[in-house]
């Protein structure tokens, strides 16, 4: 396919503006439509980006004008919403969280294969350029096989107002920030195959937690951990930078504020700058988050044009879910939790 493809992007809610002007940044395709329960939005960002048409229902999805759809929801409604498009035949693009837990994961990626529908989980932690470069150092040997990892996310970011269903959402730090770390963990270090979890619930009056401290052991025998939290307070604020280190057997790299990558090999240290791109639209401090949607968005084009695999296919996905899961059933039974025996149970 040449052509550029033509998109429809469902919830013109709060980071839907990254979304779209992302899309107008990509290459070989552009968002055709909107659509939103809520009239006004879904004209408001009609208006607001010149799209020539909008909507209030997703049956549209069954129009036979959309190559893809790119769903900006929630996660309580990817499960209804991916169905809709899959049983149109549009692939898919969903943010996360994929869905609430492991059992929805596995029905939604079981009924897109049996459709031979692509589906990708829109995770772009992992897309942002200090992670990719970080990647590069890592495949390239220079600190030799990797041992430990250290992934933290924390910060008192007024996400509330912003995102105020994260007030009552039960599962909510780990499917909110979690999630991008265990995507990251993955990526850097490989597949997970023991989960051990410790949640607290530090701001009063939320319905779930606002910080976890989980603990990975990969099939490498590596250790990662992962600490998250909406509850710390450092001045300045390190919202949204993701710090810590990775360890090899040669060398480690630390992950610095500054968006800094300090590299120990071979008895020297080096720094490396690898600053996110600024953008007409992007504004501090969200520029890092921002950067990486168009470089997601442009991974699933090219994907979708070439046939390949997603990095985040709801197939592979379905991993870094069940490391979630075992957070959530390890923190609720404070034991160690073992991804084959979670997998082997909930499988239908
Ligand atoms: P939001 O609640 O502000 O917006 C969602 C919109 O979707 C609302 O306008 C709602 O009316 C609409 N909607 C819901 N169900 C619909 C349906 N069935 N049909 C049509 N419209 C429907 O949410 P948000 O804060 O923009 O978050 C959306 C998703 O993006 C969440 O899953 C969140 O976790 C994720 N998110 C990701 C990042 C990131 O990628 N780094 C950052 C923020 C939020
Ligand atoms: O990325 C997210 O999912 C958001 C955050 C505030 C971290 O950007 O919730």
């Amino acid at each position: 396919m040449t052509t550029e493809m033509n998109g429809l992007l469902i919830g013109c809610g709060f980071f839907s503006g990254n979304h779209l002007h992302g899309w107008a940044d990509v290459e070989g395709a552009r968002i055709a439509a909107v659509c939103d329960r809520d009239a006004d939005r879904a004209r408001g960002a009609a208006e607001t980006f010149g799209i020539p048409a909008w909507h209030q229902d997703a049956a549209v999805l069954g129009s036979g004008a959309f190559d893809f759809v790119d769903i900006c929801t929630t996660m309580d409604t990817h499960e209804a919403l991916i169905a809709q498009a899959v049983d149109a035949g549009v692939p898919v693009i969903v943010q996360k969280p994929f869905a609430p837990d492991i059992e929805t994961c596995l029905r939604i990626e079981a009924h897109a294969r049996a459709a031979g529908v692509p589906v990708m989980v829109h995770e772009n932690f992992r897309f942002q350029k200090i992670f990719r470069r970080l990647k590069e150092i890592l495949d390239s040997g220079e600190i030799g096989e990797t041992t430990f990892a250290r992934l933290s996310w924390r910060n008192d970011i007024d996400v509330y107002s912003n995102q105020p269903y994260l007030l009552k959402t039960e599962r909510f730090m780990i499917m909110d920030v979690g999630i991008h770390m265990l995507d990251l963990a993955r990526f850097l270090m490989g597949d997970a195959a023991d989960v051990t979890c410790l949640n607290q619930s530090v701001r009063p009056g939320l319905a779930g937690e606002d910080a976890a401290t989980i603990l990975l052991r990969h099939d490498s025998a590596a250790t990662t951990i992962v600490d998250v939290s909406y509850a710390a307070h450092r001045h300045p604020n390190p919202f949204p930078q993701t710090l810590g280190e990775i360890e090899g057997r040669d060398g480690t790299v630390q992950i610095l504020e500054g968006e800094i990558l300090r590299i120990h090999s071979g008895g020297a240290t080096r720094d490396e700058a690898i600053a996110a791109d600024t953008r007409g639209w992007t504004s501090a401090p969200w520029t890092q988050i921002q950067d990486s949607v168009p470089r997601t968005e442009q991974h699933f084009v090219d994907a979708l044009r070439s046939g390949a695999e997603f990095e985040t296919s709801a197939q592979s996905s379905l991993q870094t879910y069940a490391l979630a899961e075992a957070a959530y059933r390890s923190a609720a039974s404070g034991r160690l939790i073992h991804i084959a025996d979670l997998m082997k149970e909930v499988r239908p």
